[in-house]
Parts: C-alpha cells; structure tokens; sequence
C-alpha cells in the first residue's frame, strides 16, 4: 500500500516535471524589461501597462519584470540597443535618442526643429516613415511592435529665462546620446556635455551642468525644479517617441498566438502611454504648464519670431545630419509633415 502510493506520487511528479520542462524550453518563468525611468513617469506607466495587458491576455504564461533605470546596463542607456539584441534584456520601451549610436536613422526625431507639433510627429511615427523606420529597427536585430513617446524636449536652466540663442552662450547644457546633440548644442554657442540620465540629476545638483532639455513631464516626475531648474523655455525644437521592441530570440521562441498578444498589447499600451505623455501639454492652454508655474519656476513661450532666430541658428547642423542620417528619409519626413 506504502509502496503504491509512493509510486503513485513519484509518477505524478514526473508527469509534472515533463511539463514544466517542456515549457521550459521555450518560455522563460521572468522576462525582464528594460526602461530608462520607472512608473512615476509615463515612460514608465508604459512598461506597467504593457506587462499588465501581456500576463492578462496570456494567463501568465508571460511574466514581465520592469528594470528601470536601464539597471540591466549599469544605467549606461546607449548600451541599451546592444544589449537587447545580444539578449542580455528580453524586451524595452526605448527613446529614439538612446539607439541612435546602434541605428543612425532614429537621430531623425533628433533633427532640431523637423517636427513643429503633436500632428507632426504622429505623421512620422504612424505613418509611411514609422514603417520604414521599423523595418530598420528590425534589420539592426530587434523586433519593433509598436510606438510610445517621450515627447517634446524644452531646455530648463538654473541662470535666466532663455528667450535667443545669445542667452545660450557659454552655459554648460547636459545632453545624452547622439553626436548630432553636441552639434545642436555647439551651433547655439552653448557649451554641452554628454552625459547618462543617472548622471545628470546629481550633476544639476552640485551645478556641474547649468541646464538640460527633457520633456516636460519627466521635468515634473523628476521634481527638477528641485534641483536648481528654475527657468523652463518652451521651444519644442525635438521630440522623441518611444519604441516597443523584444529580443529576437524571445520572439522566436513564443507561439503565434502569443506573439500576436505581445504585439497588440504593445499597440494597446503604446496609444495609452502617448495620452499619458501628453496630458496637459496637448489640451488648450496646457494646464500642466500652469501646474509648473505653482512650483516657482519661470515658463518662457517663444513667439514666432524668437523661435525663428533658434531655427536659423541649428540650421547648419540640419543640413549635415540630414546627409548623415540619409536623404531620401529625410525627404520623405519633411513630406509627410508638410502634407499633415
Ligand atoms: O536621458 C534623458 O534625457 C531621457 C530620460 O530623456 C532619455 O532617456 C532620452
């Protein structure tokens, strides 16, 4: 009876094993995300919605663990492209900026002043562009699934209300990424430096760095008024959208069926996380800005004119980049946007 039961058991647990095992093979127990700032910033309440909308819809045969702070590369951000398609990160809501260095066509939302507005960018990013961009993504070896944003970088500084580029002249900008940051920087007659987004915070702090750009709502998550950035001009000379990507290898090792979940829970949380980024900036009046003012900081608009003489001045650096990142994109870019 002892003897029976006991072997009862230990063909039970072998039953178990062999299934376990046999998912084994194919699905890992955690899949870890990469994202460069965590759940207090849309960035990352992108990354919770998709993990959320994936382990719903696949009844947990998906697991996503979050790493913000793009932990799995030491914070190192531009080694993050690198490290998703060597697999060392399974999947990543990534900015355009950060695997520029990998992928010189992404340094197209980087180009100062293509993209006037909100329209603009959805022209690119939803339309002809976007695709082509994806299939380059997708040649460098990452799968792309869908879009998300970071959103329209305004430069903050701890001196002055910035109003013309001769405000910029000699102050210490941080700036991450892409060369093509440094040229915009330089043609402004500021002086940047490149630096990582760990970096920055504690470098604003002990005045390292007299200013930065960022999208208005990492500036708000980030508390950077906190942090000697009194001085906020909105002059939305870039935006950078972000991208839903996986390893190559992950994808490959999911069925049909979960791969199709994957990617319309990427599209699902992608369009969410684009509302998320630009509430209160998108809506007349943009309440957010007004939220900012209450902190003490100062918010310079630009009139046509004195954004014209920022235009002019980045000029230059447009025309080489545009060399560098290819003509024939660029010329699709400028009309898609012209025709919005
Ligand atoms: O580092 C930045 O400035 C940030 C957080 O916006 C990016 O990752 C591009």
């Amino acid at each position: 009876m002892k003897v029976r039961s006991f072997l009862k058991l230990a063909v039970m647990a072998s039953v178990l094993a062999l299934g376990t095992s046999a998912m084994a093979q194919n699905y890992k127990a955690e899949y870890k995300m990469s994202l460069v700032v965590g759940t207090a910033f849309p960035w990352g309440k992108g990354g919770e919605i998709w993990a959320n909308l994936v382990r719903e819809r696949t009844q947990g045969r998906i697991n996503i663990k979050l790493y913000p702070g793009v932990s799995l590369v030491q914070g190192d951000q531009t080694r993050e492209f690198s490290a998703i398609r060597q697999g060392v990160i399974d999947m990543a809501i990534g900015s355009t900026i950060n695997w520029s260095p990998q992928v010189k066509e992404l340094n197209l939302f980087s180009m100062p002043f293509l993209m006037p507005d909100y329209k603009a960018m959805d022209a690119l990013t939803q339309g002809d562009v976007g695709k082509q961009i994806f299939s380059i993504i997708d040649k460098a070896g990452v799968m792309p699934l869908a879009w998300g944003e970071n959103g329209y970088r305004e430069i903050t500084n701890s001196k002055k209300a910035l109003r013309t580029p001769d405000d910029l002249k000699g102050m210490k900008i941080r700036v991450v990424g892409s060369p093509l940051f440094l040229d915009t920087f330089t043609a402004l007659g500021a002086n940047p430096t490149q630096m990582s987004w760990a970096d920055a915070q504690p470098a604003l702090t002990s005045g390292a760095v007299d200013g930065q750009e960022n999208p208005m709502s990492i500036f708000t998550a980030a508390k950077l008024h906190t942090v000697g950035q009194k001085h906020v001009t909105m002059w939305g000379y870039v935006a950078d959208p972000l991208v839903f990507v996986v390893n190559k290898d992950v994808w490959a090792s999911w069925s049909e069926n979960d791969r199709a979940i994957v990617s319309q829970a990427a599209i699902d949380a992608g369009k969410e996380q684009i509302a998320i980024a630009r509430k209160g900036l998108a809506e007349p009046g943009q309440p957010l800005l007004k939220d900012i003012e209450a902190l003490g900081v100062t918010i310079t608009k630009l009139s046509p004119a004195e954004r014209d003489a920022f235009v002019k001045a980045t000029r230059p650096v447009y025309e080489k980049w545009k060399k560098q990142i290819g003509e024939g994109l660029v010329a699709s870019a400028e009309k898609a946007i012209a025709a919005r």
